[in-house]
């Protein structure tokens, strides 16, 4: 399955491999697909990630979601 989330202050590719690497981390996510421009972070895994997750992972890498 996958999920969208909107995370916002990323600026550049190294905010965007922040993000990714952070997301990555978190059990059962297979890959996670970052757009800088739009602060599109779509995530694929079997099961359903938890949101508070999700946030806590952008939040540790210095973003926040909407
Ligand atoms: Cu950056």
């Amino acid at each position: 399955m996958q999920t969208s989330y909107t995370v916002t202050g990323m600026t550049c590719g190294h905010c965007v491999a922040s993000v990714t690497e952070e997301v990555q981390e978190i059990p059962g996510v297979e890959t996670v697909q970052v757009v800088l421009d739009t602060g599109a972070v779509t995530i694929t895994s079997a099961e359903p990630v938890d949101r508070a997750a999700v946030q806590a992972a952008v939040e540790e890498a210095g973003y926040q979601l909407t």
